[in-house]
């Protein structure tokens, strides 16, 4: 088993997830403007601080994905965040992207940047204490679009991205994120995502990057948020399965999804639904930020030094998903705190 292999299973073994808190701080701003919370650097801590000391980081919590603010900071009692993050046996990620901007060449689309100076901020980050980092690549599904300018750029980004962070010593997460907006039908995500899949392995494999020493971080097969048809969640968990049994290499150690704006209770119960079917080698679970954090952030903007009721919101949250991630989840268990 290579280093990379372990670092790898140990985020993602027995029912743990990735917790995306890896918010850019205008996204972070835009979650806070929501709940009307003053967005500024001190409450942003205090929020992420509140989480990563919560009970349900040990057995629950795998790996936490930081934004670079966050990497940096201290918490209350003086100790760096990631100091924080390995105090429970989680593992600490960064975000090393620096954002989707607009594709010259289809400008309707966005291709991922941040390439540049990349293997210097990779050590830095290393020495910071990162083990594992994220890069976004984001498709939108049209009739037109994706375009295999924008798959092939994106893909070719992410290959060039895991390979730098493998040769610093980490895992990366590869997340190719096919977005909910649009009316296209589950059938069309299935065959758009698949595409896209391929293409990021063979640009992998082109860049001599080491399978097992990664992490996929897709999105789950679903409908557009605006079509109308209606699927059971044991349809999109076959409709998962069958994409990533078709197109993911089996070294591939585990996939962890994102929930991409769907709600807590649908990206636990599609998780679920996947892990009672997996008949794949892959461990299946999460790397969710809005599925994990949504009503600890609704509960903490009613009193932001209520830290114990907070973190009671968040636990039950990392519970449900850890029992989803073994295919041993009911509702039933949604209101039993
Ligand atoms: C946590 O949010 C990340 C997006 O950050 P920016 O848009 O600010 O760059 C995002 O990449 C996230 O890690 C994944 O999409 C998973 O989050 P969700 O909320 O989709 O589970």
């Amino acid at each position: 088993m290579t280093e990379l292999n372990k670092i790898a299973l140990q985020i993602l073994s027995n029912g743990k997830g990735i917790l995306a808190a890896d918010e850019s701080t205008a996204t972070m701003t835009k979650r806070f403007d929501s709940v009307n919370v003053s967005s500024n650097e001190n409450n942003r801590l205090l929020f992420r601080e509140t989480l990563f000391s919560s009970s349900s980081m040990k057995k629950s919590i795998g790996g936490v994905i930081l934004y670079d603010e966050t990497i940096r900071q201290k918490t209350s009692t003086g100790k760096t965040i990631p100091e924080l993050i390995n105090s429970s046996g989680s593992l600490t990620g960064i975000k090393v992207d620096t954002g989707a901007k607009i594709l010259a060449g289809s400008k309707e689309e966005k291709v991922t940047e941040g390439l540049d100076g990349l293997r210097e901020r990779l050590k830095d980050y290393y020495n910071l204490g990162a083990r594992f980092t994220k890069w976004r690549g984001v498709f939108s599904i049209t009739n037109k679009y994706p375009s295999n300018l924008s798959i092939s750029t994106n893909a070719h980004a992410l290959a060039r991205y895991a390979a730098l962070v493998q040769e610093a010593g980490m895992v990366p997460i590869i997340e190719p994120e096919v977005l909910m907006d649009g009316d296209h039908s589950s059938r069309d995500c299935l065959h758009k995502t698949s595409i896209i899949i391929r293409k990021c392995y063979e640009e992998l494999e082109l860049n001599n990057v080491s399978l097992e020493g990664t992490i996929l971080k897709p999105n789950m097969i679903l409908p557009g948020v605006n079509s109308l048809e209606k699927i059971s969640n044991e349809e999109i968990a076959e409709l998962t399965l069958e994409c990533l049994r078709n197109n993911v290499p089996s070294s591939v150690p585990g996939i962890a999804f994102l929930s991409g704006g769907q709600t807590e209770i649908e990206a636990t119960a599609n998780l679920n639904e996947i892990n009672i079917r997996n008949n794949t080698d892959f461990i299946m679970t999460y790397s969710y930020g809005r599925a994990l954090q949504q009503s600890a952030l609704k509960f903490w903007s009613q009193d932001v030094n209520n830290i114990n009721g907070t973190q009671e919101i968040f636990d039950h949250r990392a519970k449900m998903c850890t029992l989803a991630a073994q295919g041993k989840w009911s509702e039933s268990l949604e209101n039993k705190k």
